[in-house]
């Protein structure tokens, strides 16, 4: 097995594709901050194949580790010891895999190390980008779009004179630029989350306002905060997929990453200091990235929290397992076409019936093997930001509601931590309140409707949803997931 380094680059195996460029002349132009597997199987690659082209060495990737915690101090010295390469595994359903080792990434900083010089790398004049993948609830923004600076986390952190969030980083090192004359970045959100530019504009905005009103001003009239759609699916990479990764490819990759080979960015042109040939590439930009941001969240996402929260109740792990389930397919078809596409507008070239065929494509891949769980995660600020426009459409016309009351019955029951056969799984939830576990536990079944994750959608108003979500939910208990699975797409 052959370690991986710019020593080493140059003598891997024959069949790893490799930069085609001198890394040694590439110059950080880009800050990002959390660099998880999405990063580096998305934007990274994009900007690998953007350093291969001319005149673009000054857009390298600086890469930002933000949490403090064990998992990512050790994933800033593995990129320390790979001279921040790695190597990503793109899975076609239908063809070999190809392994290609990502250059992109030319240096990285733990932010918890240093906060100071992160701020002073982030004031760098050369950073003319910093783009962000801090997950959908790492904003913050409520559901009347508000950023509460009184939550704890930012109240907390508004105190500090070194903060420590991406708001804080982000707004200190604009606060640098504005006083040197480096002038403004663009903020560049690729979470998933409708108008991310605007829920990132939001955000730090008023981060920035409860800081210094005339910063917050500056950052108002000078910094642009693009809205963008983002789209790979990257698994997760347990200890086992490191070893399977490294065993088929021979390379010994500490943090090695897997994906489908499919990708898609759309970006909306809006980049206050200049930005790479990313359209040369393969990335769409538009003035309007609403259409394709909806369609991909309430579809694409959507069908993944409904297959993640009813999959992993019925015992599924695995999506492509899942996908041999006539009725979850089911589920997933009915839902996609008679509450998500009636509410969308296609974007231009684009028909909704084929891009729901072509997900249901991409579920199948075995050879990506994602997990249920990773797709469950974190469904608190997820199912906001994925199901809960399509609930207020379908509630709103008077349509048959049961898929909808289905996944909701779904989130509560997936809440107690095992599956219908008694087998437990892990709950990771960072943004449930100890209100929320004590809704969703209730007696109650309604209770549960109170739960932040549907704070807005008005279920409650609604007496027959409520009535079809405590049937359900009551059906799912006692006699399981699957069984009433059948049940909902009888109709
Ligand atoms: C998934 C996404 O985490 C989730 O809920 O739906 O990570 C999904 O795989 C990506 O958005 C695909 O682009």
């Amino acid at each position: 097995m052959t370690a991986i380094n710019n020593t080493t680059l140059r003598h891997l195996p024959p069949d790893i594709l490799v930069p085609a460029y001198e890394r040694g002349k590439v110059t950080p132009g880009i800050a990002h901050i959390s660099v998880g597997n999405f990063h580096r199987a998305h934007q990274a690659v994009y900007m690998d194949r953007v350093l291969a082209r001319p005149g673009q060495s000054d857009w390298g990737l600086l890469g930002i580790g933000l949490m403090e915690n064990d998992a990512e101090a050790t994933k800033a010295r593995d990129m320390a010891a790979q001279d921040c390469l790695y190597s990503v595994t793109e899975c076609a359903p239908d063809a070999p895999n190809v392994v290609r080792v990502i250059g992109s990434i030319t240096e990285y900083m733990y932010a918890p190390a240093d906060r100071a010089a992160t701020i002073a790398r982030l004031a760098d004049p050369a950073i003319r980008i910093v783009s962000m993948t801090v997950t959908e609830g790492g904003y913050y923004v409520d559901e009347n779009g508000v950023f509460p600076i009184d939550h704890p986390v930012i109240a907390e952190d508004l105190k500090r004179d070194v903060p420590h969030t991406v708001f804080g980083l982000v707004t200190e090192a604009l606060r640098r630029r504005r006083e040197s004359g480096a002038g403004p970045f663009t903020v560049l959100s690729c979470d998933n989350l409708p108008q991310n530019g605007h829920v990132a504009r939001t955000a730090f905005l008023t981060w920035a306002r409860a800081r210094d009103a005339g910063l917050a001003q500056w950052i108002e009239e000078n910094v642009t905060f693009p809205c963008t759609m983002v789209d790979r699916i990257t698994p997760a990479v347990h200890p086992d997929d490191v070893r399977r990764l490294d065993a088929e490819s021979g390379l010994d990759d500490r943090i090695p990453v897997f994906c489908e080979d499919f990708i898609q960015w759309v970006v909306e042109d809006k980049f206050c200091a200049g930005r790479p040939e990313l359209d040369a590439v393969g990335v769409q930009f538009t003035d309007n990235v609403q259409p394709y941001e909806a369609v991909k969240l309430h579809m694409l996402n959507a069908s993944h929290s409904l297959l993640g929260l009813s999959g992993v109740l019925s015992g599924y792990r695995i999506v492509s397992e899942i996908m041999a389930d006539l009725n979850e397919v089911t589920l997933v078809e009915q839902y996609l076409g008679l509450d998500a596409e009636p509410l969308l507008v296609a974007p231009p070239g684009m028909a909704l019936p084929e891009y729901g065929r072509r997900l249901l494509h991409r579920f199948r891949n075995r050879a990506i093997s994602d997990q249920l769980l990773r797709i469950a995660s974190d469904s608190t600020s997820k199912l906001p930001m994925f199901i809960k426009s399509t609930a207020m459409g379908v509630l709103a016309h008077d349509r048959p509601a049961v898929r909808i009351a289905f996944v909701v019955a779904c989130y509560a029951e997936y809440l107690r931590g095992h599956d219908d056969q008694g087998q437990a799984y892990t709950i990771v939830e960072p943004h449930l309140t100890d209100e929320d576990r004590k809704n969703a536990a209730s007696p109650r079944l309604e209770d549960a409707l109170e739960m932040s994750a549907f704070a807005g959608w008005e279920l409650q108003d609604n007496p027959g949803f409520v009535a079809t979500y405590v049937r359900l939910r009551q059906s799912i208990r006692d006699r399981g997931t699957r069984a009433t699975l059948a049940q909902v797409i009888a109709g």
